[in-house]
């Protein structure tokens, strides 16, 4: 069970129960039928909120996570524990992989309960069809490291036939390609050629470069203002590994939302 994060911050205790159930439902049936592998999901958003940076491998029990996420959080925390527990009692190889914030075609574009940018995907199509502003909420300023989602299936395919540590590995772009929401928002209203009226917060009269008919609702949560993670240990494995430049990987899920608007998940 996964969402962003206006959907964790309403159900910290589904997020909890509903994702604890199914990582013993997943690793115990594979331990049962004796599975060879296992390859879980956890998210750089688990990390203790409180850390230095940039977070490592290393970090993910060293303190309590944001308070916006913490039953999605310690859920999937568990599964590094039980993994390591599989391994110590049974010798299984069930591993884990920390993405980063993941992004793509087939995303879910739900504007309350999805992502930041599948959500700004969404409200710019709207605010184009119907000629009013588009709303990026929050200060704008947190940062993040998104990545594409075909880069990582290629990177989860990998994971699955050539990493044979049971310690999980970060998947994410570099430290040096985080960039914040307002420079996320202002890539989507480049690729879907948004020019609405100029409106903007107050909070961001300087400076603003986003004149299209943008407003910042900081009243809405912010959530983490950063989870700058690295991705040193990926890069050991693979230095030649190519992550699809972040403007293009937006043009291509805009492109991809508005060809299939219709049955897009919304
Ligand atoms: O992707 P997101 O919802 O989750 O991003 P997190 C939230 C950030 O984007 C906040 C801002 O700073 C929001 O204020 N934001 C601006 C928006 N406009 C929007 C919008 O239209 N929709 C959304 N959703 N945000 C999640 C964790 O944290 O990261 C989950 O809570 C999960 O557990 C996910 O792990 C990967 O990146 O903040």
């Amino acid at each position: 069970m996964v969402g962003g994060l206006f959907r964790n911050i309403k159900y910290n205790l589904d997020f909890w129960r509903k994702n604890v159930h199914i990582n013993d439902n997943v690793l115990h049936s594979a331990f049962e039928v004796g599975t060879h592998k296992v390859v879980s999901c956890l998210s750089t958003c688990i990390f203790p909120d409180k850390t230095t940076y940039p977070i490592d491998e290393t970090m993910i029990h060293n303190g309590p996570p944001h308070s916006s996420n913490f039953g999605y959080s310690y859920a999937k925390r568990m599964i590094d524990v039980q993994n390591r527990a599989y391994f110590q009692q049974h010798g299984c190889t069930f591993t884990a992989v920390i993405p980063t914030n993941v992004f793509g075609p087939h995303d879910n574009f739900n504007i309350e309960d999805g992502h930041v940018l599948p959500g700004l995907i969404h409200k710019v199509h709207l605010a184009k069809s119907n000629g009013s502003a588009l709303t990026v909420w929050g200060t704008g300023k947190p940062r993040r490291q998104f990545i594409y989602s075909l880069d990582l299936a290629r990177l989860f395919i990998w994971v699955l036939r050539e990493y044979n540590e049971v310690e999980p590995i970060i998947l994410s772009v570099g430290e040096e390609d985080e960039v914040s929401i307002k420079e996320a928002a202002e890539a989507i209203v480049e690729a879907m050629d948004f020019c609405g009226e100029v409106t903007v917060s107050f909070d961001f009269r300087d400076g603003l470069s986003l004149d299209q008919g943008v407003q910042f609702d900081s009243t809405k949560s912010d959530g983490q203002y950063k989870k700058t993670a690295s991705n040193s240990k990926l890069r050991a494995y693979l230095p030649e590994f190519r992550f699809t430049p972040f403007k293009q990987a937006v043009k291509e899920t805009c492109t991809w939302f508005t060809d299939n608007y219709e049955q897009a998940r919304k």
